[in-house]
C-alpha cells in the first residue's frame, strides 16, 4: 500500500536525480518537481485516493507529476524513476553531497574522467587530474580534497547523516504500525538517541506473529538487499546503503527490548551493573529477580519487562529519555538529585525563526505561516525574515516596513497569539550586521546568523560572532555554526569565548531543529547549560510543512540535558517579551 510518505520520498528523489540528470538544480524539470511537491505536501487529503484531475487541480501539481503519483500508487514504481536510479547508482549520487561537486561538475567528472565513486574520487584527486577540467583548478581540487576528508565519506566506517535516516525510519515505522498484526513499534538505536550520524537503523516491533511482519519487511520496497532473513531478525540494505535491522519480540518484553536496543551500549552496561548490584539480572527479555542462586536461568522471577518506565523504576532511576543515554552521568544523575525538569516538546509556547515568502527562499505566505503557528495554539511568533545583506533572499529596509503592515494586518484576526516583526540578520565577515543600528532597532525581535566566510580563522570567528553577540539590536543567534551535517562543516570557533559572551549579554543561543542542521549541537547545548546560556529552540521554517522540527529542535536540547527553564520560548507571553525587550533597553 503507497502512503503520502512514499510519494513525498518518491518525489524527493526524483528531484535530486534529476538535477544530477539535468547538470543543474535549477533547470525547470526539478523546479517543477519542487513546487509539486510543495502542493502535495501541504494538501490535507490523502493524496494517494485522488484521480489524476484532483491531483492537477493542485496548486503547482503538474500532469507530469500527477501521472507518477497515480503510477506509484497503482504499480508501485515509477518508470521514470527507475530509469534515473539505473543510470546514477547511489554510490554516484553520493558525490552530490560533496560541497564543490555540484550537478554540473559531477557531469563533467563523470564524462571526462569516469569518475562513478568516492574511491575514484579520491584516485583522481591524488593524481591531481580533477585540476585539468575546465571551471576547475588546483584550489577548487584542494577544497574538495578537504571536503571529503571532513565528511569521512571514506571507509568501512562511513554513517548516515540524521536527516536522511530519520525520514526513512519515520516512513517504515509508520508502515508497520498499520499492519494489523503490529502491536507496537519504535524506532531505537543512535536514531532514537538522536545521533547526528547514524550507522544502521534498529527498528524493534511487538507482535504475536512475527512470521506475518518478518514477510512485511522482506517484500517492502525500500528493500534492495537482504542481508538476514529470520524468524524474528531481518536485516536488509536500502538502494542508498544504510542497514536497516528489524526485530520482532513478544509485547510483553517490549520494554526490555527497546530499552536494550536503544542502548547506547555504555548506557545498557551501566544499566546492567545497577541491576547486578540489587541482585537482578538485566537483559533484552526483562529485568529478572536473580537473588536466589539456586533457580535457572530461565525460571528467574521477572520484575519488569513491558515498559521502559517500569524498568528504570525497579532500578530505582528516574525515567531516562533516549537522547540522554550516553553513559555521561545520566544514570548518577537519575539515580540521585534526578534529572531536574527537562524540556519537553509540550513546554514551546512560541516558534522565533519563522520565514514567509518575504524571504527569496521562503514558500509560503504571511497569511498561511501565522495560520499555521496558530493552530499549534503557539502563544507568539517571530516572523524574521532575512535581512539585506544576503543576497536574493533578503529585504530593504523600505520593503522590511511594508512587510510590517503586511503582517499587523493579519495578525489582528489572531488575538491570542503576539505576531513579532523579525528579522534574521546576517552576521558580516567581521560581525557587521544589515542595516543602520536605528533600523535595527525597530524590529521587535531578531535572530543574527552565520550565512557566509565559513573558511576564516578560529580567531577571526570568534571575534565575529562576539561582536554580533555584544550588539544590543541581537535577541539571539541562529544556528551557531551554519554547518550541514555531513555535507558542510560549519565555522570554527572558540566555543567557551562565544558561551561566555552569550550568557553576559543575556542574548539566546538557537537549537534549530532542521534536521540538516541541528545547529547549535547537543554537546555544546550541554556546556551552554552549564554556563546557564540562555536557549531558544526554532524550526527556522520556510514552508507550513516544516513546522514539525520542532520536535527534532526539543529532542537535540534535550540530548544537552537543556532544562525547560533556560529555554526562553517556554515562558508565558508577558515574560517572553519582558525578556526580548529588555535587551533593547541597552540601547537608551
Ligand atoms: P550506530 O548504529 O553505530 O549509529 O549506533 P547504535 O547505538 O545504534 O548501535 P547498534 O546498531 O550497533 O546497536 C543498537 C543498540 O543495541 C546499541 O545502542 C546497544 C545495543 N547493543 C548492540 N550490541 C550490544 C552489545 O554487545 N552489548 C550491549 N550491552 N548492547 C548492545
Ligand atoms: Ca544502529
Ligand atoms: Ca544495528
Ligand atoms: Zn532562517
Amino acid at each position: 500500500m503507497t502512503t503520502k510518505r512514499d510519494v513525498m520520498a518518491m518525489l524527493s528523489e526524483l528531484i535530486t536525480l534529476t538535477a544530477l540528470d539535468e547538470g543543474s538544480p535549477q533547470s525547470f524539470k526539478v523546479r517543477a518537481y519542487e513546487k509539486a511537491s510543495l502542493g502535495l505536501e501541504s494538501d490535507g487529503r490523502d493524496i494517494t485516493t485522488l484521480k489524476l484531475s484532483e491531483l492537477t487541480g493542485i496548486s503547482g501539481v503538474g500532469k507530469a507529476t500527477a501521472s507518477k503519483v497515480r503510477e506509484l500508487v497503482e504499480s508501485g514504481t515509477v518508470e521514470k524513476l527507475e530509469k534515473l536510479r539505473a543510470k546514477y547508482p547511489p554510490e554516484f549520487v553520493e558525490l552530490s553531497r560533496i560541497p564543490g561537486l555540484g550537478p554540473k561538475t559531477l557531469k563533467l567528472v563523470r564524462s571526462e574522467l569516469g569518475i562513478e565513486n568516492v574511491e575514484q574520487l579520491t584516485e583522481a584527486i591524488a593524481a591531481e587530474k580533477l585540476r585539468t577540467l575546465p571551471g576547475l583548478g588546483a584550489t577548487s581540487e584542494a577544497k574538495i580534497a578537504k571536503a571529503v576528508q571532513r565528511l569521512g565519506l571514506t571507509g568501512k566506517d562511513r554513517r548516515t547523516p540524521i536527516a536522511d535516516a530519520l525520514p526513512l525510519a519515520e516512513r517504515l515505522v509508520a508502515d508497520l504500525e498499520a499492519l494489523p498484526e503490529t502491536v507496537e513499534v519504535q524506532f531505537c538505536g543512535s536514531l532514537r538517541r538522536m545521533s547526528e550520524t547514524i550507522g544502521d537503523i534498529d527498528i524493534t516491533v511487538s507482535s504475536l506473529e512475527p512470521s506475518v511482519v518478518m514477510d512485511f519487511v522482506v517484500q517492502h520496497s525500500e528493500v534492495a538487499d537482504l542481508v538476514v532473513n529470520g524468524e524474528t531478525k531481518t536485516s536488509f540494505l536500502t538502494r542508498a546503503g544504510l542497514q536497516v535491522d528489524v526485530r520482532v519480540v513478544s509485547p510483553d518484553q517490549f520494554g526490555a527490548a527497546i530499552l536494550y536496543f536503544t542502548g547506547s551500549k555504555v548506557h545498557n552496561i551501566a544499566l546492567r551493573q545497577r541491576a547486578i548490584d540489587r541482585k537482578m539480572l538485566l537483559n533484552e527479555y526483562g529485568l529478572m529477580d536473580a537473588s536466589n542462586e539456586d533457580l535457572e536461568a530461565s525460571e528467574r522471577p521477572v520484575i519488569a519487562s513491558k515498559t521502559e518506565a517500569e524498568i528504570y523504576a525497579a532500578l530505582e532511576l528516574e525515567f531516562i529519555p533516549a537522547p540522554l543515554r550516553e553513559a555521561t552521568g545520566e544514570v548518577e544523575a537519575a539515580g540521585g538529585d534526578g534529572l531536574g525538569e527537562l524540556i519537553q516538546r509540550s513546554h514551546i509556547r512560541g516558534d522565533l525563526h519563522y520565514h514567509t515568502d518575504q524571504s527569496g527562499d521562503g514558500r509560503s505566505t504571511v497569511a498561511e505561516m501565522i495560520a499555521e503557528a496558530a493552530a499549534l495554539g503557539y502563544e507568539y511568533l517571530a516572523i524574521t525574515d532575512h535581512g539585506v545583506d544576503l543576497a536574493i533572499n533578503g529585504s530593504t529596509a523600505e520593503e522590511m516596513l511594508e512587510h510590517r503592515d503586511r503582517i499587523a494586518e493579519i495578525a489582528v484576526d489572531y488575538p491570542d497569539m503576539t505576531v513579532l516583526w523579525g528579522c534574521e540578520l546576517n552576521i558580516g565577515p567581521d560581525g557587521g550586521l544589515d542595516y543602520d543600528d536605528e533600523f535595527r532597532a525597530l524590529f521587535d525581535y531578531t535572530v543574527a546568523s552565520v550565512h557566509s566566510h565559513f573558511d576564516q580563522s578560529i580567531p577571526k570567528q570568534t571575534d565575529r560572532l562576539i561582536a554580533a553577540i555584544a550588539d544590543p539590536t541581537v535577541n539571539s543567534i541562529g544556528h551557531l555554526t551554519g554547518r550541514y551535517i555531513g555535507r558542510r562543516p560549519g565555522i570554527e570557533i572558540d566555543y567557551d569565548a562565544v558561551l561566555e559572551a552569550l550568557a553576559h549579554y543575556d542574548v539566546a543561543l538557537e537549537v534549530n531543529g532542521a534536521l540538516q542542521r541541528l545547529d547549535a549541537a547537543s554537546d555544546v547545548v550541554r556546556k551552554a547549560v552549564e554556563r546557564q546560556v540562555k536557549l531558544v529552540i526554532n524550526t527556522d521554517s520556510h514552508h507550513t510543512s516544516e513546522l514539525g522540527r520542532m520536535e527534532y529542535g526539543v529532542l537535540t536540547a534535550q540530548r544537552g540535558w537543556a532544562p525547560k527553564d533556560l529555554v526562553v520560548n517556554t515562558r508565558d507571553r508577558a515574560s517572553f517579551m519582558e525578556w526580548a525587550n529588555h535587551r533593547k533597553s541597552r540601547l537608551s
